[in-house]
């Protein structure tokens, strides 16, 4: 296990236009979460929606390490992954908004938005849901003998399930392209780590499986892009799955709305100077103007705005659209998926409800 947790240091010039490319990409992240806390407490988004403020380090690190044709699976806390991994920000609010031009027409929303086209094979509402998608992804890769890479986001709260035991060993004994991306942000919903489990460090789990792992500091988007570069081309070279921890801290409630019984405004207020944007920005130091910093914002701004506008324009899905694409062939009622898919929509056609408001969703 090697530990990166170090101080950050001054950036070198070659640094410079990874650093505002990653620092763009966590404003836009920051901005597009900010825009869904204000829309969903609006009654705009239905359903649920969790944030993940603070902790843009490591989606903009990680995918900014991985090609369009890697494959990453996310949690229910996966706008960051989404945006970061490439979908484009309209078809994302329209998906947020339950509209016809959403990324999945509608039917995934914040906690199962999913974009194949640039392999991201969904968010999850299953706590450690993505490892099996994950580890079939990247088995997938080796038996086609591709170097495309699949990673797995995941909490420390995930890492108490069976899934990521089994598909940790699993990839480990068939040495697959595999990335096992811990956010641990020290909290499962209310619960504190140190309440669920008894080692500081989760990545001491991966030595028993015989997995390398890296701890880095989750508020630098340089440490955990290079953490994630490493690890992406030792499985490209087919030398197996690395899992990396970083450290990091959730700022907003589990959920929109949560009343964070569970710790005080103190302990939130405390990880203020951790904010990987703040950093970023202290980082690139004077080769980014105060003026620049502000375009970086601004652009990420209009480009949510345009995306709201779309959102808003999109019409609702039809309901019929609620059965399609759960079956291979179900677009076409002559194959026998197609001829169920038809039967199974008709039988539930009476139940066929307006979507619900914001807010109503069942707790996650
Ligand atoms: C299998 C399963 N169990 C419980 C839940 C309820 N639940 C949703 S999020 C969550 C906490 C997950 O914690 P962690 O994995 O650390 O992710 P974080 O929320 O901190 O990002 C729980 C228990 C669920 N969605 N799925
Ligand atoms: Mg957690």
């Amino acid at each position: 296990m090697t530990h990166t947790l170090t101080p950050d240091a001054p950036l070198a010039d070659s640094e410079i236009s990874l650093a505002r490319a990653l620092l763009q990409m966590m404003i836009r992240v920051r901005v597009l979460e900010e825009g869904i806390e204000r829309h969903f407490l609006a009654g705009e988004i239905p359903g649920f929606a969790h944030l993940s403020i603070g902790q843009e380090a490591v989606a903009a690190g990680v995918c900014a390490a991985l090609r369009r044709d890697d494959y990453i699976a996310s949690t229910h806390r996966g706008h960051g992954h989404t945006l970061a991994k490439g979908t484009a920000m309209r078809a994302m609010v329209a998906e947020l908004f339950a509209r016809a031009d959403g990324m999945c027409r509608g039917k995934g929303g914040s906690m199962h938005i999913a974009d194949f086209s640039i392999g991201m094979l969904g968010a999850n509402g299953v706590v450690a849901g993505g490892f099996g998608l994950v580890a079939g992804a990247a088995l997938a890769a080796r038996l086609r003998k591709t170097d495309q890479v699949a990673v797995c986001f995941f909490g420390d709260g995930a890492t108490n399930r069976g899934p990521f035991h089994e598909n940790l060993n699993l990839a480990a004994i068939w040495n697959l392209p595999a990335l096992f991306v811990l956010e641990n942000n020290h909290y499962a919903s209310t619960t504190e780590t140190s309440e669920t489990m008894k080692i500081e460090d989760v990545a001491i789990r991966a030595d028993g499986y015989g997995i390398p792992s890296q701890i880095v500091d989750g508020f630098d988007a340089l440490a955990v892009y290079y953490a994630a570069g490493e690890a992406v081309e030792r499985a490209r070279r087919g030398e197996g799955p690395t899992f990396i921890e970083c450290k990091t801290y959730r700022v907003r409630g589990h959920y929109i709305g949560d009343p964070e019984r569970y710790r005080t405004k103190g302990e939130v207020e405390a990880h203020k100077s951790d904010d990987p944007i703040v950093r970023l920005q202290a980082r690139l130091g004077p080769t980014l103007s105060q003026q620049e910093f502000e375009e970086l914002w601004g652009t990420a701004k209009s480009e949510f705005a345009d995306a709201l506008a779309f959102a808003r324009a999109s019409a609702q899905p039809e309901t019929g659209e609620a059965f399609r694409g759960a079956y291979e062939g179900d677009r076409d009622p002559e194959t026998p998926h197609g001829a169920f898919a038809v039967r199974e929509e008709a039988a539930f056609a009476p139940f066929f409800t307006e979507v619900p408001s914001a807010g109503t969703g069942s707790a996650h």
